[in-house]
């Protein structure tokens, strides 16, 4: 009892591009999935031959989360950011040796002890931020931008103790700036016409322009720890140097260190700034749920700041995190194929190979889940035992298995005390009332034009 993949209806030579909106596709490919159900296929003109198929419910995604039946597919935009993430742990192929030696080097510089052990570097960039508010006295603030500088300091200084700084120049890094213009180029020429690079001569330039100086960093960065291995610190960095695979005996070769240090950079702030961006928002538009952070952080506290202790009583924080993923997940999606030719759901049929696209804002939407109150920011569904007690494989932000998220301890850690220094310091209250959420997608998504007031509290000091 096979059933045909919905699509709508492709058009000669285009397929179905026009069916994906140019600035919004995870929003238009939601639509259309909860239009035709919990699957549909698309074919566009750069794209496999027999499409892609996009899913989003909890029953297919469970199913394809079988690690012995699926794995990871790096193809499309994911593939383009090789150019600048090479065989890094995030854009590695599947089959790639690299990847294991890596994976087992770094999975314990990732582990509890050693992020514990990054507290202090996250309170000395987070200081940073609160300073720079506190100065303001009572300003508007540029959300996204002021996160943004805060996770890219907070990942280098941490991961490989180096500091760009951010908070003390108005412009980006220069970095900073080629890493985000690499990035939505890599988009960019993702939906470009097959055949055509050739005409986008100054962009194509520029692209290697921009990943060259990535590199050119990120190997100064190496060398100059090669050089003063004295007083090196212990770090990812000389985990990455000296770490040996406790299976093959091998190291890393310093050609996949810079790429593990772009990809540490790319992937280790982006979607935390547009988390903790996508955070203030939902808690703006809902006063309840600011009001119990605010208590729940002094009630945590008291007069004392934010202590490492502290964190793991942060419950409602905790819970609005993770209401704030299933709400806007930063990495929109992430794809697998299967290892031989599949049927899933029971009644559709996959080939050996074909990207089965996992679309987070449609899952994380599935009716037979969340209820009929999908659209709405309530934390309390995430509290007391309530997400330990969610069906398996309905909340996914962070992908799947052995290549999901390495990050998501310290992605939470930094959240955890951002959040709880902030509302010790600060009121915060909307600019706009009327502001209504819109996207800026690069690889991620963010806020786009997200602004709010901070005023230092009074009451606390
Ligand atoms: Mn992170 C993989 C989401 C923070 C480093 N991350 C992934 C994947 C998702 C993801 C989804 C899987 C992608 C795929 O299957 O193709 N990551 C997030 C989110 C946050 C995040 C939503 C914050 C919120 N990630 C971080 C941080 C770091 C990091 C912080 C670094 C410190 N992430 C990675 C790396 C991988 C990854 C590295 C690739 C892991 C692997 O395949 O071995």
């Amino acid at each position: 009892q096979l059933r045909p993949i919905p699509q709508p209806p492709p058009r000669l030579l285009l397929g179905n591009l026009t069916d994906i909106d140019k600035e919004d596709a995870i929003g238009s490919i939601t639509q259309m999935i909860r239009r035709y159900g919990e699957i549909v296929k698309l074919q566009v003109p750069n794209g496999p031959k027999n499409g892609r198929l996009f899913v989003g419910s909890q029953r297919l995604v469970h199913e394809i989360a079988d690690q012995e039946r699926f794995e990871k597919v790096v193809s499309g935009a994911l593939e383009e950011v090789r150019s600048l993430a090479g065989d890094g742990l995030f854009t590695a192929y599947s089959k790639e040796e690299s990847w294991a030696i890596a994976h087992r080097i770094l999975i314990p510089a990732f582990g509890p002890l050693s992020i514990r052990n990054m507290f202090e570097g996250m309170v000395d960039i987070a200081t940073q931020l609160v300073d720079k508010w506190t100065r303001f006295g009572d300003a508007r603030i540029d959300v996204t931008a002021d996160f943004t500088r805060l996770t890219l300091d907070t990942i280098a200084l941490c991961t490989f103790s180096h500091r760009f700084n951010s908070f003390y120049t108005e412009a980006e890094p220069p970095f900073v700036h080629a890493m985000a213009s690499s990035l939505h180029e890599a988009g960019v020429r993702n939906r470009r016409l097959p055949g055509t690079g050739w005409m986008f001569g100054k962009a194509n330039q520029r692209y290697k322009d921009d990943i060259a100086l990535q590199h050119r960093i990120a190997d100064e960065l190496i060398q100059e720890r090669i050089e003063g291995k004295d007083n090196a610190p212990d770090d990812l960095l000389s985990t990455m140097l000296n770490g040996k695979d406790p299976k093959t005996g091998k190291g890393l070769i310093p050609e996949n260190i810079r790429y593990q240090l772009v990809t540490f950079l790319i992937a280790g702030h982006e979607t935390t700034s547009g988390m903790l961006s996508f955070l203030f928002h939902y808690l703006l538009k809902t006063p309840r749920a600011y009001q119990a952070i605010r208590d729940e952080v002094d009630r945590v506290c008291g007069n004392e700041s934010v202590r490492y202790e502290h964190l793991q009583k942060f419950k409602y924080i905790d819970a609005a995190l993770k209401e704030t993923l299933r709400l806007k997940s930063t990495a929109p999606a992430w794809a697998v194929v299967p290892k031989k030719d599949e049927v899933i759901g029971g009644c559709y049929k996959v080939d050996k190979g074909q990207s089965i696209v996992v679309v987070l804002d449609a899952l994380h939407r599935d009716p037979k889940v969340w209820g009929d109150d999908v659209e709405e920011f309530r934390p309390e569904r995430m509290l007391d035992g309530r997400f330990e007690a969610l069906p398996p494989d309905a909340w996914k932000p962070f992908g799947n298995g052995m290549r999901g998220c390495i990050g998501r301890p310290f992605a939470w850690q930094e959240s955890l005390l951002v959040v709880g220094m902030l509302f010790q310091h600060f009121d915060m209250r909307p600019d706009d009332q009327s502001y209504q959420l819109a996207i800026k997608t690069s690889l991620t998504i963010k806020p786009k034009g997200f602004y709010m007031h901070v005023k230092q509290r009074r009451d606390r000091l």
